[in-house]
């Protein structure tokens, strides 16, 4: 079996599906890469390249040199990065996505495109978005995903490209920090509830948006990926969450663990704004239907699930 190339690898993503790569093909089997520094701890025999994704040049050298068969392209900015930097997220979101699928044409490789729920808008129905639906958002992030979405269309049907994605929810993780979204208050308030016991929240507490357990997406990706193309009607962007939720329900959710957690709310305009032009909730029926998508984690499970690992974490990091 040729070998996968994850791009983005440092992210909150490929932090965790780098090694769940690994344990499911084979440590020898998955190549990270990132246009930051290869990470000092790499464990022996772990395969790290510094790659440019905007570089179509070094995507294709990764490629020849490890033989690489399929490509996990995470490597972009999210929304309110993207804000900041419009032109830098068209450069990076869609250069990169371009080169990584001009690639896959000429070496035949699978590819794995992450969309979002930013690929819809303020005209998109919020509750229970529909697979197929209007889509036309108010971000740049959101135009980058909606364009990406039709660029996978395009390389797939012109091409024959075995491209396939899903329009990921906010995700919550333990592992990687947060980087530049608008549904990073998530993951940022519980590292401040077992710190601090407050938080600060950038988004209003009634701002209702579908998340999603970082388990339950890495899981998404791989039954993705490896499911019977022929089942997959949707291809590259199967709505997938596991809850819909507010600020107010996640802090009361912690607050069931860590008694006296407060939190105040100093909402960030910008961050709020894209929050208001996304869904509610999700109809995630196609995944379910086409290859089995299973979310494992609700919200008490999540929660439960986020503080026990976190304190790990912490106690660890404060033990050295
Ligand atoms: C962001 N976490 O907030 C990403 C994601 C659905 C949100 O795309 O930009």
């Amino acid at each position: 079996m040729r070998r996968i190339l994850v791009t983005g690898a440092l992210g909150q993503i490929g932090s965790e599906l780098v090694p769940a790569l690994r344990e499911h093909y084979g440590a020898d089997r998955v190549v990270a890469s990132d246009v930051r520094i290869v990470p000092h701890q790499l464990a022996a025999g772990d395969i790290h390249e510094h790659l440019d994704c905007t570089q179509q040049q070094q995507i294709l050298e990764v490629v020849r040199r490890h033989e690489i068969g399929a490509i996990y392209h995470l490597a972009a900015l999210l929304s309110a990065a993207a804000e900041e930097k419009p032109h830098a997220a068209w450069k990076l979101n869609m250069d990169g996505l371009y080169n990584v699928l001009e690639v896959a044409r000429q070496y035949r490789c699978q590819v794995f495109f992450p969309s979002s729920i930013g690929a819809f808008g303020p005209s998109t129905p919020r509750e229970h978005t529909p697979q197929a639906t209007v889509q036309r958002p108010t971000t740049i992030y959101g135009v980058t995903k909606v364009a990406g979405e039709l660029l996978c269309d395009y390389y797939a049907a012109r091409f024959g490209v075995d491209v396939r994605g899903l329009r990921l929810p906010g995700l919550i993780s333990y592992v990687a920090p947060p980087g530049g979204g608008t549904t990073d208050y998530a993951v940022e308030m519980f590292h401040q509830a077992l710190r601090y016991k407050h938080y600060s929240c950038f988004l209003k507490a009634d701002a209702r948006l579908p998340m999603m357990y970082m388990p339950d997406a890495i899981r998404a990706t791989i039954a993705l990926m490896d499911a019977d193309g022929a089942r997959l009607t949707c291809r590259n962007a199967y709505n997938v969450a596991a809850m819909s939720i507010t600020p107010a329900e996640l802090a009361a959710q912690i607050r069931a663990h860590v008694g006296g957690f407060a939190v105040d709310y100093r909402v960030d305009p910008v961050r709020q704004s894209i929050a208001d032009s996304w869904p509610h909730s999700l109809d995630t029926s196609a995944a379910r239907d086409d290859w089995g998508f299973a979310p494992q984690f609700d919200l008490a499970a999540m929660t439960a699930d986020m503080l026990a690992r976190l304190s790990l974490r912490i106690s660890a990091a404060r033990a050295k």
